[in-house]
């Protein structure tokens, strides 16, 4: 008698969804801070985040800061999301853009990564991302999006269901739909 052995092929996909709107308004299980290394707020999506969110992310952003000095770049922290539907903020700090010879790539990428590894230790199934690095640090918007759809593609996902991208400009929305469209 032949011996049979059983293989069970599990495909886990990933949804991948591309909207324009205000990220502060998502009720996902985590959306994405384009932070600074200090943790203590600022302009752009960080400043929308921290006004709408309310003291209680700041005083969490306070205690890692304490803790590790604050959060380099391409990696990410996590806390709560304050008043705000979400139910955690990932931060994560993108590169400033110096031309593309400062491994500006590699640590966007690992921004997108770290903060679904983020997500995924906390058993989310939906996170939320802005344009990291695309406006007050100037990443070219056309590079951006190719890292953060090819990023966000190529994770092997565990509880992670559905990665939004959160676009706040119509350029960067039309760029997204065109990247993932055309994967
Ligand atoms: N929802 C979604 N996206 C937004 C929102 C929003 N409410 N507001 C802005 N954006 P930026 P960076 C988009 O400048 O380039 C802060 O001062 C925006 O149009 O917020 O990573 C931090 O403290 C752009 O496409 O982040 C850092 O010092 C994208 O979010 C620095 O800015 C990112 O733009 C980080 O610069």
């Amino acid at each position: 008698m032949p011996k049979f052995s059983t293989n069970k092929i599990v495909i886990l996909t990933v949804q991948i969804e591309v909207i324009k709107g205000d990220i502060t308004t998502l009720a996902a299980g985590a959306i994405v801070n384009a932070a600074n290394t200090s943790l203590m707020g600022g302009g752009g999506v960080d400043g929308a985040i921290h006004h709408a969110g309310g003291q209680a992310i700041l005083e969490a952003c306070k205690k890692i800061a304490a803790k590790q000095g604050g959060c380099a770049t391409g990696e990410a922290v996590i806390t709560t999301a304050g008043k705000l539907p979400a139910k955690y903020v990932i931060h994560t700090v993108g590169p400033v853009w110096h031309g593309g010879g400062h491994d500006e790539a590699i640590l966007l990428k690992n921004c997108y990564t770290n903060a679904l590894k983020l997500a995924e230790l906390h058993a989310l199934k939906h996170i939320a991302f802005p344009n990291i690095s695309t406006g007050i640090y100037r990443f070219p918007k056309g590079k951006a999006a190719e890292i953060a759809v090819d990023a966000v593609m190529n994770y092997k996902p565990g509880t992670i269901e559905k990665v939004t991208f959160v676009c706040f400009d119509e350029e960067n929305y039309q760029l997204y739909l065109a990247k993932v469209a055309s994967k």
